[in-house]
């Protein structure tokens, strides 16, 4: 879906409605709980209502509807940002489905009309920080991995979680060329792929994911540096030992496995200390593990964050 007039106007609806929700007291978290029946096998979901209660910083503000969706990192259409939302609108989204398999008790493949009535559908109100040094803070709609992960019961050799992402140059014109090894792939350790904070995106601003942004699925990790964060999922595999992915391939010494962001390990290239917050002028101070420390810190203690980068 592209972005129609009468969507952004309704942004200034949606800014309405979440002051309202501030104003009257109603937390947030109290909004997000994870309904209990789906937190039934041996994998738990962590309770969300804690990690959420803290949303964004009170000096920070939502990126705009239009910032969100014209300015985007999509290789499958180009290298160029601001390009990419053009070139997408080729893009079929649906029908769809989404597949789980490899180390699971149930493999199973979803339709995405049925995936998005399957768990509550939540807002995540996100830092989004790219590697390059810009951020955005973006209104996420969709729900925790973790509940559909516990679906299909990984098995007790599932370490890591493979993503894979659409390969369809008929339709995608970035991969009609090699910039990366098509198609996009990323991993993410069992435990990371089943914090709370890990996401499957099928919205932004309470609409429609566009087709820029990843539609009709994406994963959202918000504590790793945006390339972690893959659009338009089709398969999803639990795996025992660590695949390679699109970006480790590209350039394992710069783009490792962890990717979490931290302002003292720079890129080869430049420093990372700091951001471009898209539509401000000074450059704000990156934080460790993109503001999210508090709640992520703990997966890699005893790690040397600068050797696991
Ligand atoms: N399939 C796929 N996923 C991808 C990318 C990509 O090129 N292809 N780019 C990544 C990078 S580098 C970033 S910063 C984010 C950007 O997400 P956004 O355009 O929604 O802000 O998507 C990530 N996911
Ligand atoms: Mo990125």
């Amino acid at each position: 879906m592209d972005s129609q007039p009468s969507e952004i106007t309704s942004e200034q609806d949606y800014l309405n409605r979440r002051s309202f929700i501030k104003r009257s007291g109603l937390t947030l978290a109290g909004l997000y709980t994870v309904p209990s029946f789906v937190l039934t096998n041996s994998f738990a979901c962590d309770n969300v209502s804690g990690v959420l209660k803290e949303q964004i910083g009170s000096d920070e503000k939502l990126n705009s509807y239009k910032e969100i969706t014209t300015y985007n990192n999509y290789y499958e259409f180009s290298t160029n940002k601001e390009a990419v939302y053009q070139l997408a609108k080729e893009f079929n989204p649906r029908p769809w489905t989404l597949t789980i398999e490899g180390e699971v008790e149930q493999a199973k493949t979803f339709d995405i009309e049925e995936l998005v009535t399957l768990f509550s559908i939540e807002e995540r109100i996100y830092r989004m920080r790219c590697v390059e040094g810009w951020s955005m803070v973006i209104p996420w709609n969709g729900f925790s991995l973790c509940q559909l992960l516990k679906r299909v019961q990984p098995t007790s050799r599932a370490k890591y979680v493979e993503f894979i992402s659409v390969h369809r140059p008929s339709e995608m014109i970035g991969q009609r060329r090699d910039s990366l090894q098509w198609p996009y792939r990323e991993v993410l350790r069992m435990d990371e792929a089943m914090h709370p904070l890990t996401l499957i995106a099928t919205g932004l601003y309470g609409k429609v994911l566009p087709n820029q942004n990843g539609a009709p699925l994406r994963l959202i990790v918000p504590w790793k540096y945006g390339y972690k964060s893959i659009k338009a999922v089709t398969t999803i595999r639990m795996v025992e030992k660590p695949p390679e992915s699109t970006w480790s391939l590209a350039s394992k010494g710069e783009y490792g496995f962890y990717a979490n962001v931290n302002p003292d390990v720079p890129h080869p290239r430049w420093s990372q200390h700091r951001e471009n917050r898209i539509g401000e002028f000074r450059k704000r101070k990156t934080l460790m593990f993109n503001g999210y420390a508090e709640q992520v810190a703990h997966l890699y203690e005893g790690m040397d964050l600068k050797t696991y980068f």
